[in-house]
């Protein structure tokens, strides 16, 4: 690609490139979203042009899937396939153990359902997301518009156990108004500062009437992919 970028965005597109090299002729490939998977969608394009591969390209929200027909890859809906061999996607935060805060793109719950259905989730980040907790990135809940403020108190009386050191919940807004997520959900964040027990909290939360998903991912990603600011791609 001749428009390699510079500064901050030069880490982000030095994770893609490498990410992109995993991509083989013939897969079924999950795209990520957010600023570092769409230097990954725009590498990986590039490669299938220039290669000729053969690829089919599931997104995990409307604005990759307009990017990638955009960018002229062959576009499908996760219906339309019998699994996939690796989706590649950013994330806000890991941790030591490769779990995950996504969804600050609000796009966490299709991203999930596009993960589980991989045979591997490669997550392309930069060192400002690695952490040694969870938790300082707000945790998104997605959840039904129907009964959302008494979801909300259902939030609450969860996190009243929990083992975190914040409690704040705030209704997530796009210009003044609740962001609205592909599947027309409400997200609200949880500033939780620390997660103690990520699995914990995951089983308390996801139990809840009108939560949809969450956004800690765990279990699900096998191999993390730093770049630095230098260019430099560091495969963890
Ligand atoms: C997406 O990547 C979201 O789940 C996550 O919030 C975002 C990170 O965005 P960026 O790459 O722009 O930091 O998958």
């Amino acid at each position: 690609m001749s428009d390699a970028p510079t500064g901050a965005e030069a880490g982000k597109f030095a994770a893609a490139m490498r990410a992109v090299e995993l991509v083989e002729d013939g897969m079924a490939v999950g795209l990520g979203t957010g600023s570092t998977a769409a230097w990954m969608v725009r590498a990986l394009a590039a490669r299938a042009a220039a290669e000729d591969l053969s690829l089919t390209c599931v997104p995990t929200s409307t604005r990759t899937g307009a990017l990638a027909a955009r960018l002229g890859l062959n576009v499908v809906s996760l219906d339309e396939v019998d699994g996939l061999d690796l989706t590649i996607d950013g994330a806000d935060e890991f941790d030591p153990d490769f779990r995950l805060i996504k969804g600050g793109g609000a796009a966490h719950l299709q991203e999930k359902i596009v993960a589980a259905a991989s045979r591997r989730l490669v997550v392309i980040s930069d060192p400002s997301k690695q952490v040694a907790h969870l938790g300082a990135f707000p945790l998104p809940v997605e959840v039904t518009p129907f009964g959302h403020r008494a979801t909300l108190r259902l939030l609450r009386r969860a996190l009243e156990g929990a083992d975190v050191d914040g409690r704040e919940i705030t209704l997530r807004q796009h210009e003044a108004v609740p962001l609205m997520t592909d599947e027309g959900n409400l997200v609200y964040d949880l500033h939780l500062r620390r997660i103690g027990d990520p699995e914990g909290l995951m089983r308390d939360l996801t139990c809840l009437p009108g939560v949809v998903e969450t956004g800690l991912f765990l279990g699900l990603c096998d191999t993390v992919i730093i770049g630095h600011p230098d260019g430099r791609a560091e495969t963890l």
